[in-house]
């Protein structure tokens, strides 16, 4: 197919603070996304994938200042240290998207600008409670109040009384809007539970006109007709989306033609902290500026450690690099997507990753293969051939295998992620079954029936690869020596036919024990 009839698939992680090191909650979530793009890719979509940084706002602009740096210094260096992680993870990207690159700022400025035009932007007085942390507005009725002192409902962190001169959006015109759209575009938020949150905390509490302009600080982009006035940092940080791939009311550049005006999916991952900027907030501003919205936001809940969530002062923030000097980057994604269920919070431990590790990479997948191929070498010098034996073990397994790559894709494009890779494993345990039952060590002597249950167990080995290369591409690379071939395509999977040809080479351990 010409790149030009592939349906696209853009698909972006929130771009992290850089107030502070990224830690294995964002480690999870990029690798999510970057799991789902791959997934894509070998959909034959063409596929872009955004993450990058947040760099403006109260609080960097306070941790520079700590860290006796001006801000751009402060975020050049943290940012670098990003992108130093995401190679490290062996995570690669099309956009690393920097709130402080010019051509985001000016697109910002102009959007302000076009929201004044069209006079949904009004200036006032902004009372009440913000949480620097969280960049976020809160109002009274939801903080919480312990001494006469205000906290965030979820984060738990401080609130300022802020009293100050502010720009307005008029948000609460678009409320009818907004929830009859979600209503009717079933697949815009999911999980739905965080719809119903949204509705039940805000929408159905009046939604207030929101505040978009800060004059307390300096850091960040400024309204260009009255500069002593910053842009909220959420004004700011959502439209990098589009920013990106080059977003302008007129001549737009191609990406964002192709990716995002004419693409076919767009989907935002997210923390479930921060639905309310990207289910609220965001298609409202694009709705307001007559810009097209994306097709779903995609919220995961936390990963938590055993003793509960992860915080400074408990002394239990998981740093991933220290991780990635004991484990292979691809151990550590594998446990993400198959052990964690996205839209709900998740128990992240060593412990657990190399029990996984062991049980399903080890002891399960990497075993029937070495099985398989091992099997092969000892008694086939030549191709075997796919026959088609009208036996019901037989059979069932052959279909056994196109059924699971059907669940494994129809979870995938529901974003069932956890769900599909038990797919996975649920194939290569009834594999190893069938060998079992089968018992080919007993058939040496009958060379024909022995073929067919190879030829049966090395096109089930590829459906496996096939499916698992999405998480970990560079193992699966591995196995593409040993299979002999240049790649485990999807296309493939239903093709029997496809090792006719082909002679495996000799059996390696790919996946070998970790002790504890
Ligand atoms: O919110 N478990 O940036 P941020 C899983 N700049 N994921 C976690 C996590 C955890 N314990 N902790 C963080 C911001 N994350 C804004 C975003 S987008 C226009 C602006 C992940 O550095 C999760 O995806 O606080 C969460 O939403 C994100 O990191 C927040 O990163």
């Amino acid at each position: 197919m010409s790149n030009t009839n592939k349906k696209t698939f853009y698909i972006t992680t929130p771009i992290y603070y850089p107030s502070g090191n990224l830690h294995i909650g964002h480690f999870y979530a990029t690798t999510i996304a970057w799991v789902l793009k791959n997934y894509k890719k070998k959909m034959n979509y063409d596929v872009k994938f955004l993450t990058g940084s947040d760099e403006h706002g109260q609080k960097i602009e306070k941790k520079a200042k700590e860290n006796n740096m001006e801000p751009q210094n402060y975020v050049d260096i943290q940012t670098d240290k990003f992108i130093q992680l995401w190679k490290k993870t062996k995570i690669d990207y099309d956009f690393f998207s920097r709130t402080t690159n010019i051509q985001h700022k000016e697109i910002v400025e102009k959007i302000f600008n076009k929201l004044l035009e069209k006079q949904l932007i009004y200036k006032d007085k902004y009372k009440g409670l913000y949480s620097i942390n969280d960049e976020e507005f809160i109002l009274e009725t939801q903080a919480i109040k312990i001494d006469d002192q205000y906290y965030h409902p979820v984060s738990k962190h401080k609130l300022e009384i802020v009293e100050e001169e502010s720009y307005f959006f008029k948000i609460s015109k678009f409320s009818s809007w907004l929830v009859d759209y979600v209503e009717k575009n079933n697949n815009f938020i999911i999980p739905k539970t965080i719809w119903k949150e949204l509705k039940n905390n805000f929408l159905n509490n009046n939604l207030e006109d929101l505040s978009v302009t800060r004059i307390s600080f300096e850091w960040g982009i400024k309204v260009k007709k009255d500069p002593k006035h910053v842009i909220y940092v959420w004004l700011d940080a959502l439209f990098n989306y589009i920013s990106a791939l080059g977003f302008d009311f007129e001549n737009p550049k191609n990406d964002f033609v192709k990716y995002w005006k004419n693409g076919d999916e767009i989907v935002h991952l997210i923390g479930k902290e921060i639905s309310r900027f990207h289910c609220i907030y965001w298609p409202i501003f694009l709705h307001a500026l007559d810009i097209k919205l994306p097709t779903t936001i995609l919220a995961h809940g936390w990963i938590i450690t055993p003793e509960g969530k992860m915080s400074k002062s408990k002394g239990n923030v998981i740093n991933p690099l220290d991780l990635l000097e004991k484990y292979d980057s691809e151990i550590i994604k594998y446990f993400f997507v198959s052990k964690l269920n996205i839209v709900k919070d998740g128990i992240f431990s060593e412990k657990l990753l190399l029990e996984t590790y062991n049980a399903d990479l080890v002891n399960t997948i990497g075993n029937l293969i070495s099985r398989t191929i091992s099997m092969i070498k000892q008694n086939f010098s030549k191709p075997i051939v796919f026959k088609d034996i009208d036996d019901d073990l037989n059979k069932n397994t052959l279909n056994l295998i196109v059924k699971s790559f059907e669940n494994y894709k129809e979870n995938l494009d529901n974003f069932r992620i956890l769900e599909s890779f038990e797919c996975i494993l649920n194939l290569a345990r009834n594999l190893n079954k069938y060998i079992d039952l089968t018992m080919p060590w007993k058939l040496k002597d009958d060379l024909d029936k022995l073929s067919i249950i190879l030829n049966i167990l090395l096109n089930g080995c590829y459906a496996i690869l096939a499916m698992i290369e999405i998480v970990c591409p560079d193992y699966v690379k591995e196995f593409k020596q040993i299979f002999n071939i240049n790649e485990f395509d999807f296309e493939q999977i239903n093709n029997f036919h496809k090792f006719d040809n082909i002679v495996v080479n000799e059996n390696k351990i790919v996946f070998s024990k970790f002790k504890q």
